[in-house]
């Protein structure tokens, strides 16, 4: 049984998922109105990332038998400054979420919930490599600065992720 307190910052987790996918809607959206649309499907493949990661969360707190509400998911904005500005607002969200999970994973330690604990570990670690990847892409915009041609070759590499359930591996 999941205490309370943690049943609450679960499903406010559960809720910043959503935002998160929404999140990146909006960050697609920008980059193919400015006509890079590599990073646009980049993001498309990001915004179903977090939808992965909602519905892992839903399910353990449906199979644990979590009361569940779902408030309603915060605005996002779809301007930005520049293909940098998109990536480097990215990184420091998923800098933010994975505060989040050390601070749920305190508490779950804290109650000795192992199960709860276990699952957070998961998107503790995934939030590691979302990390490194956005700074490796923040490095390569950063090398090539405003040149064109370096953007162009940079959002061209970006249009070859394709997405992988990152909840099944
Ligand atoms: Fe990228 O954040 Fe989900 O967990």
């Amino acid at each position: 049984m999941i205490s309370k307190e943690l049943q609450k910052a679960l499903i406010e987790q559960l809720n910043k998922e959503y935002h998160s996918a929404y999140l990146y809607l909006g960050m697609s959206a920008y980059c193919s109105k400015e006509g890079f649309n590599g990073s646009s499907s980049w993001f498309l493949i990001q915004y179903q990332e977090e939808i992965a990661h909602g519905m892992k969360l839903f399910k353990y707190l449906e199979d644990q038998d979590v009361e569940l509400k779902l408030p309603s998911i915060e605005g996002v904005k779809v301007e930005y400054n520049s293909l940098l500005d998109v990536f480097k607002k990215a990184l420091a969200h998923e800098q933010k979420m994975s505060k989040n999970l050390n601070i749920l994973s305190d508490i779950a330690m804290r109650e000795k919930d192992h199960a709860t604990y276990n699952l957070l570990q998961w998107y503790v670690t995934e939030q590691v490599e979302e990390e490194a990847t956005l700074k490796e892409i923040i490095d390569h915009i950063k090398l090539v600065g405003d040149n064109g041609y370096g953007l162009y070759t940079i959002d061209k590499e970006l249009s070859t992720r394709v997405f992988s359930d990152p909840t099944t591996k």
